[in-house]
């Protein structure tokens, strides 16, 4: 008896001990649909001279319904996977679909969307072996373009808000494992961070989170998602456990019968973008 009782308490305790927040929900029907009757942002597709690669790169930049260049906007910058470049969230997820249509339900704050491309090299098309040893590496050096290329100029051509708490980082796969690192990495620069199916390239958390009590004040937002038939759930769990163990808040949303694939990375964005700059 007193056995199953210590259970009990253990398990009210964790459930309502745990940093996790679990409120994230599967997206309304038709989320993801084309509605022609309802205001549209835009997409530009920009070049940027990038001092890290030596090369001008092109990067595809959303802006909401009523943008205005005489208002100020928040910014999220939003990273592709190993098979993809900076078409790929257009092309396999169509973020625009899932943004207009959370603007017309009024469930979104209006920021300027960047989908850069972040192999940074200067062959950076998804090409050949994507798996090869410089390819790879280059997704790690797109932090340093990200940091003194790409931020300046969207920040110098667009009315972005130049500040932390504007900032935010989220991407799909090596680029959930670039958020993570760079967002983790980077509390001056950014306070809201998403990875979605986290890549092997995710940093071991305790090189992720050298310092919990810094986190935990800097970072606003912090979102893990993973479908829980995805292969590599295990970054992602990894990341959340030593959260939990660190009592950082965050949310962690596992999507049943998920793969590794925009169903998940669709579900994630819209759920992601609902809690940001709020
Ligand atoms: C790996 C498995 C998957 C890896 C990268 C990935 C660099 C990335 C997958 C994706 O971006 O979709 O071993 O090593």
């Amino acid at each position: 008896m007193k056995n199953y009782l210590l259970l009990f308490a253990v398990i009210i305790f964790s459930t309502v001990f745990s940093m996790a927040q679990n409120l994230t929900e599967p997206p309304v029907s038709d989320f993801d649909v084309y509605q022609k009757d309802i205001p549209h942002g835009s997409i530009d597709t920009v070049q940027y001279f990038s001092s890290t690669v030596g090369t001008e790169r092109t990067t595809l930049v959303y802006t909401p319904p009523g943008y205005s260049t005489s208002e100020k906007y928040p910014v999220l910058y939003l990273l592709h996977g190993i098979g993809g470049d900076e078409f790929e969230w257009l092309n396999g997820g169509h973020p625009e679909v899932i943004f207009d249509n959370l603007y017309a339900a009024k469930k979104m704050k209006p920021m300027i969307v960047v989908m850069p491309n972040g192999r940074a090299m200067k062959d950076d098309r998804a090409t050949g072996n994507i798996m090869a040893r410089d390819k790879v590496e280059a997704f790690a050096t797109f932090e340093n373009d990200l940091l003194t290329d790409l931020i300046p100029f969207i920040e110098k051509n667009y009315p972005a808000i130049k500040d932390r708490e504007q900032r935010a980082i989220a991407g799909l796969s090596m680029g959930g494992g670039q958020s993570l690192n760079f967002g983790f990495g980077n509390l001056d620069v950014f306070a809201s961070v998403g990875g979605f199916s986290s890549a092997p390239n995710t940093k071991q958390p305790k090189e992720l989170v050298p310092d919990p009590e810094l986190t935990k004040k800097k970072l606003k937002l912090i979102f893990i998602s993973c479908g829980d038939k995805d292969g590599l759930i295990g970054f992602s769990k990894r990341t959340h456990d030593y959260l939990d163990e660190t009592n950082i808040a965050h949310y962690y949303y596992i999507i049943p019968g998920g793969q590794h694939d925009f169903v998940v990375w669709k579900a994630s964005l819209y759920n992601f973008v609902q809690l940001l700059f709020k």
